[in-house]
């Protein structure tokens, strides 16, 4: 018998409450902790976070701004390798938002990316509190053999991970049905993929409230 398939689902909606919800922790105080650039430099593991991980460039600091409607608290840049700390801000009482460091290309020196990239792996195997990981990936893209090798890690680990297409503005239509097509193949290779999609935009607005309510759903107190 083969096995069941588990669905991935693109998410087009959400109640109407928990997008409130969503939408008054994200409207609450927002800060920057701290940069990290060692394990043992982490925020003590006290409260629930989320991490934003994906390719150098895939859009991690534009969605945290747009998130949360600040336009420079994650510095975002077209220039892959903007971000090479793990980077730490408050959401609410409850809980922590990560900006991480790319992974993949980076114009950045070869020795710095490889200490990056090395936390970066660290952190996703090893953070007790995270409480879900969100790899972004490029609507026109899909999900890249890198990303495959990032997913593959956390499917080790055990940290559930969703994933969130991001830069929705740019592909037409039918090619954005393509992308979606493809990755729910590929995320189904994946035991820790959670079953729903979003897909954003940062530019536009896209998904961000029902993003907003999938966070809130794991970290509101
Ligand atoms: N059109 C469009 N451009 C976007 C969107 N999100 C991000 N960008 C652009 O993509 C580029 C990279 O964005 P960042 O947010 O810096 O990407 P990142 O993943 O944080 O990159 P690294 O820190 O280098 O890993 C910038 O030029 C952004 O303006 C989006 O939703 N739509
Ligand atoms: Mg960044």
């Amino acid at each position: 018998m083969a096995a069941p398939q588990v669905p991935f689902t693109v998410v087009s909606e959400a109640d109407r409450e928990a997008i409130e919800r969503g939408r008054k922790l994200f409207a609450g105080a927002c800060d920057f902790v701290k940069g990290v650039v060692a394990m043992d430099g982490l925020p003590a593991p006290d409260r629930p976070e989320v991490c934003f991980a994906g390719r150098s460039n895939v859009g991690k600091s534009s969605l945290i701004n747009a998130l949360t409607g600040r336009r420079a608290l994650a510095r975002a840049s077209n220039t892959p390798g903007r971000t090479q700390e793990i980077n730490y801000f408050t959401l609410g009482e409850s809980g922590y938002l990560v900006d991480l460091p790319g992974y993949g290309y980076a114009q950045a020196p070869l020795e710095k990316v490889a200490k990056w990239q090395d936390l970066l792996r660290q952190y996703l195997a090893g953070r007790v509190t995270l409480a879900r990981a969100y790899v972004l990936i490029d609507a026109r893209h899909g999900v890249k053999p890198v990303d495959h090798e990032i997913m593959a890690l956390l499917d080790r680990s055990a940290v559930s991970f969703q994933a969130v297409l991001t830069k929705a503005d740019k592909p037409k239509a039918g090619e954005l049905a393509g992308t979606l097509a493809a990755v729910q193949a590929d995320l189904a290779k994946h035991p820790a993929a959670y079953p729903e999609i979003i897909v954003t935009s940062s530019e536009n607005g896209d998904g961000l409230e029902l993003l907003r309510a999938a966070v809130a759903r794991l970290l509101a107190a």
